[in-house]
């Protein structure tokens, strides 16, 4: 029979993967996206077409509902119509810097926003049918308290992203264990992609190192070069959502890699693989990634990328999810994964700068 999903955060990331995904298993797929006064779905355009055009093309599609994690009229409206099998919930206030800025917001969302969901199942008398996978986060451990970080580490959050998210994880437990609900939470670390938004350090980097190579951009400024995160693979990642939630045992998982790089590995790693050898010199907020053959600098500190509390460190320990889920979390090591992004966004620029010499000329402004 087929199984119906509903992915929140369709749109981002890692609801655009997971959508391929479980279109690729068969299901009926249905996303959550809010309104946006510019398109929102360039991630998701290839899954998603018109009613009579999917008719034509005869290919199993998503299907598209508008709502928001912060209207619960929505969001029951829309669980009441599908009555989903599974439900991921990755909708999210996900920048960590952002939430410095937009506390109270990112708590709605990723706070109470999770709250929402879990009620609207509840109240539509769905605890015993829909199973809902919690999209939970390294940033949980913050400030680390054991190396590698496993599902027993404690956590202790160090922004109101990585504190909402803290809400969004026990009350996801608290639901399991008080109503019976079949409610888990994935503790992903760091993921990226070539779809990684372009604000998070890897998509900034690997985006800098295509312009500066092909001379679209002089410089690169960034905050803290000494962050350590293990970075894996968004398209491994989704996999693993989906293999926690067939489980026959509700219960929380760590995915990780197990490997640890810093920013300024990420940084050499990425302009190595676009053609820019670079060598780091000075120190703290002096210190500078010049080009190791022209002597350029290339890269450079800026503070008003620092955190007002920076988690330094973050190292996840995926013994749990290999034995149980029989995941391989270094199915695409950290050097393909900058491979991938470099590749993909030395042909990215490319493309944005041809459009936009296009619209130049067309707009008679060359
Ligand atoms: P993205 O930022 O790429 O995507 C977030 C999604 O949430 C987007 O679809 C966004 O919509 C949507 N969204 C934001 N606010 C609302 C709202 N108020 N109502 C409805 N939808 C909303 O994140 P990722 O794909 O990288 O991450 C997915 C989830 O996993 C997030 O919850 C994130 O916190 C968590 N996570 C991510 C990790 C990572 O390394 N990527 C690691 C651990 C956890 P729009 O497109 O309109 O902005
Ligand atoms: P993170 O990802 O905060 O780990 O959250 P991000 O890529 O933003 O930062 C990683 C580390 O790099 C340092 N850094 C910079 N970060 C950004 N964004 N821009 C810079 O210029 C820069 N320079 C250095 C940061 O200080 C940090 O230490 C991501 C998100 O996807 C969350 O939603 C998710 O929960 C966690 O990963 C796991």
């Amino acid at each position: 029979m087929t199984k119906t999903a509903l992915i929140t955060g369709i749109t981002g990331q890692d609801g655009s993967y997971l959508a391929e995904f479980l279109l690729e298993k068969g299901y009926e797929v249905h996303g959550l996206m809010r309104r946006s006064s510019s398109f929102n779905t360039g991630r998701i355009e290839h899954l998603y077409l018109d009613e009579w055009v999917r008719d034509m093309h005869q290919k199993r599609l998503i299907n598209l509902h508008y709502a928001d994690m912060t209207d619960s009229s929505s969001l029951i409206r829309i669980i009441q119509t599908i009555k989903p099998d599974e439900i991921y919930n990755l909708a999210a206030q996900s920048h960590v810097k952002v939430s410095f800025d937009v506390p109270e917001y990112t708590a709605e969302v990723d706070a109470v926003g999770t709250l929402r969901l879990l009620e609207a199942v509840r109240i539509l008398g769905l605890e015993k049918k829909t199973r809902i996978y919690q999209a939970s986060t390294s940033e949980l451990f913050g400030l680390v308290q054991e190396v590698p970080q496993r599902e027993t580490t404690p956590f202790y959050p160090r922004s109101p992203y990585g504190v909402a998210k803290l809400y969004g994880f026990w009350i996801t437990k608290n639901y399991r264990e008080s109503y019976g609900m079949y409610a888990v939470n994935g503790i992903l670390f760091n993921h990226e992609s070539e779809r990684r938004g372009e604000t998070f350090v890897t998509r900034k980097i690997t985006i800098a190192a295509a312009r500066i190579a092909q001379g679209m951009q002089d410089k690169l400024y960034l905050g803290n070069l000494d962050a350590k995160r293990d970075w894996g693979y968004a398209r491994d990642y989704v996999e693993c959502m989906w293999l926690i939630l067939q489980h026959p045992e509700p219960e929380d998982f760590v995915i990780a890699t197990g490997e640890m790089h810093s920013v300024r590995e990420f940084c050499t790693l990425a302009f190595a693989e676009a053609g820019i050898n670079l060598r780091w010199e000075g120190e703290g907020v002096n210190e500078k990634g010049i080009d190791a053959d022209t002597g350029r600098i290339i890269v450079e500190v800026d503070p008003k990328y620092f955190r007002p509390a920076e988690v330094e460190q973050l190292l996840g320990d995926p013994t749990k999810a290999r034995t149980l889920l029989g995941w391989n979390p270094t199915k695409t090591p950290f050097k393909e994964l900058v491979k991938i992004m470099v590749q993909h966004d030395m042909r990215f620029v490319k493309k944005l700068k041809l459009k936009s010499d296009i619209d130049l000329e067309v707009n008679g402004n060359k």
